[in-house]
């Protein structure tokens, strides 16, 4: 049976300073849209070491962290949250493995890297996560509520 009603579930997708600085962000954000999620919120952000260190708090421990901490705050992010049923699982797989050159082809990271240090995108790995970056990333007013707004202008 055909699922007619959106559930309102929510994923903080990002845009790393990779795939902003080469020019990836019209071709992601495409993908997202044309896969049907709504857009909830989005911000272009040069991020602190502490927003990035918190973001990345359950990975404190990995040889990586440091790296990975300061490549984030490298240069420009696109912190986004999609909605939609599935989405935080969906998204994920439209992601694609966390190192491109085992990420399938037709996946963001598959297409489009071949560094896992530089893998273009983050995705949250599952609903409670995703509450948790959006906590991290985003005010509870800056999320837009799409049954309200719709609501507004479609008769
Ligand atoms: P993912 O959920 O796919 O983003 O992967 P992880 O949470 O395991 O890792 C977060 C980020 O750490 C990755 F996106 C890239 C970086 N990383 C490395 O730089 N080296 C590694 O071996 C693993 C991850």
């Amino acid at each position: 049976a055909g699922q007619t009603t959106m559930q309102m579930e929510r994923t903080f997708i990002a845009i790393k300073p990779d795939g902003t600085n080469r020019g990836l962000i019209g071709e992601i954000i495409a993908r997202f849209e044309k896969k049907g999620y709504k857009l909830v919120a989005m911000k272009a952000v040069k991020p602190s070491k502490e927003l990035a260190e918190t973001h990345y708090d359950a990975l404190k421990e990995k040889p990586f962290f440091g790296p990975l901490v300061e490549f984030i705050c490298s240069g420009l992010v696109i912190a986004m949250v999609w909605e939609g049923t599935g989405v935080v699982k969906t998204g994920r797989q439209m992601i694609g493995a966390t190192n491109p050159l085992e990420s399938a082809p037709g996946t963001i990271r598959g297409d489009l890297g071949i560094d896992v240090g530089r893998n273009v995108i983050h995705g949250s790995d599952a609903v409670e996560t995703a509450e948790r970056e959006i906590g991290i990333w985003f005010k509870p007013e800056e999320l837009v509520d799409w049954d309200q707004t719709v609501k507004q202008w479609i008769y």
